[in-house]
């Protein structure tokens, strides 16, 4: 239509998540307040991204994150844009990110009832040559904002109050789900908001896709050796699926919420819990995933009911299409 040329009636996610929180109304105000310091902190790492190549913030700051890697000078920055932003809105109590050892406890002065926890800059191997990297996000509430402690984290998924990501493509693209679906938002540059542009957002229930790092296969269990032989070599007579796999989690799964089938992160021999850490990149994933109609396994159990002993704790994963998992929760179940 013409209209959407001119448009006039700007759906902007402080908007949305506003009406959607209507009913709740005490805490709507704190929650949008929160919501938009988070989105801060993706516009200015949607800022820096842009300018990676040119500002030269490409390159290595000199220090190691917590898994011993390579910390690059842009994850360096988004940590530090979120904590503050996270700080500074007054409705947060404790931090978790993957960039910090320990969890950050917030000052008693700027204490508020949210807790989050995040992956400021993940897929940073993809930042070099740029290729998609985002920021994933959870929110939890403290039991007591004024004594919050490390057991209001360590909870399983399913304790999560709202999820999301955002993701410095081609555009960038803003998803969340507080409880009620999963939604899509775009940057519009010149406005430097994030609109409207994937409402409702339902995985596929069937994919013609599997997205896993293939080089790890000689380590893979029998379960996954399995799937992946039964993508390449279907039995039923139906067409191979597609292999994707970008490296970048928040793309990954962006690709597999909206065209449907299989993203997995295993265990192998070498890593008997797989590589992506439980509080930021399993959880907010499996969240998002499950509100938008599909499933997240570990391979023992569902992913939301995992319960952490640690801020940094790993899962092996399998997320997507509600009928790709209930494929590998056989195959999981047939190898017990
Ligand atoms: P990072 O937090 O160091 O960036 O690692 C997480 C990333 C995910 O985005 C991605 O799914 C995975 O690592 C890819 O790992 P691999 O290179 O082993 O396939
Ligand atoms: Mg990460």
């Amino acid at each position: 239509h013409a209209a959407d040329t001119n448009r006039t009636d700007l759906m902007t996610i402080t908007r949305f998540v506003l009406n959607e929180q209507s009913k709740h109304s005490e805490s709507r105000g704190d929650f949008t307040i929160l919501l938009s310091n988070i989105v801060l902190g993706c516009k200015f790492v949607c800022s820096a991204v842009n300018k990676a190549g040119l500002a030269k913030l490409i390159g290595l700051a000199g220090e190691t994150n917590v898994q011993g890697e390579e910390q690059k000078k842009l994850d360096v920055l988004s940590n530090e844009v979120f904590v503050k932003a996270l700080i500074s809105s007054g409705r947060t109590c404790l931090l978790v990110s993957e960039e910090v050892e320990e969890a950050i406890f917030v000052p008693p002065s700027q204490h508020g009832k949210y807790i989050v926890v995040f992956d400021p800059l993940d897929g940073s191997s993809n930042i070099d040559c740029g290729v998609s990297i985002g920021t994933i996000f959870g929110i939890y509430m403290a039991k007591d904002k004024d004594n919050a402690t490390l057991d209001d984290v360590l909870q399983p998924g399913n304790k999560m109050l709202a999820a999301g990501y955002c993701m410095y493509g081609s555009s960038c693209t803003f998803v969340i789900s507080t409880g009620n679906g999963v939604n899509g938002f775009t940057l519009d540059p010149s406005l430097g908001e994030f609109i409207l542009t994937h409402p409702n957002i339902k995985v596929p229930t069937k994919g013609k896709i599997y997205s896993v790092n293939e080089g790890n296969a000689k380590n893979w269990d029998e379960p996954t050796t399995k799937y992946v032989e039964s993508c390449k070599f279907p039995e039923d007579g139906s067409s191979p699926k597609s292999l994707r796999y970008i490296g970048s989690m928040v793309a990954d799964i962006h690709r597999t919420l909206l065209y449907g089938g299989m993203f997995m992160y295993p265990a192998d021999l070498k890593s008997p819990n797989g590589k992506l850490r439980v509080l930021y990149e399993v959880f907010p994933m499996s969240y998002l995933m499950e509100q938008a109609g599909g499933q997240a396994f570990t391979g023992k159990e569902r992913a939301l009911d995992l319960v952490p002993s640690d801020i940094h704790d790993r899962s092996p994963v399998f997320l997507g299409s509600y009928d790709e998992i209930e494929h590998i929760k056989e195959l999981y179940g047939a190898c017990k």
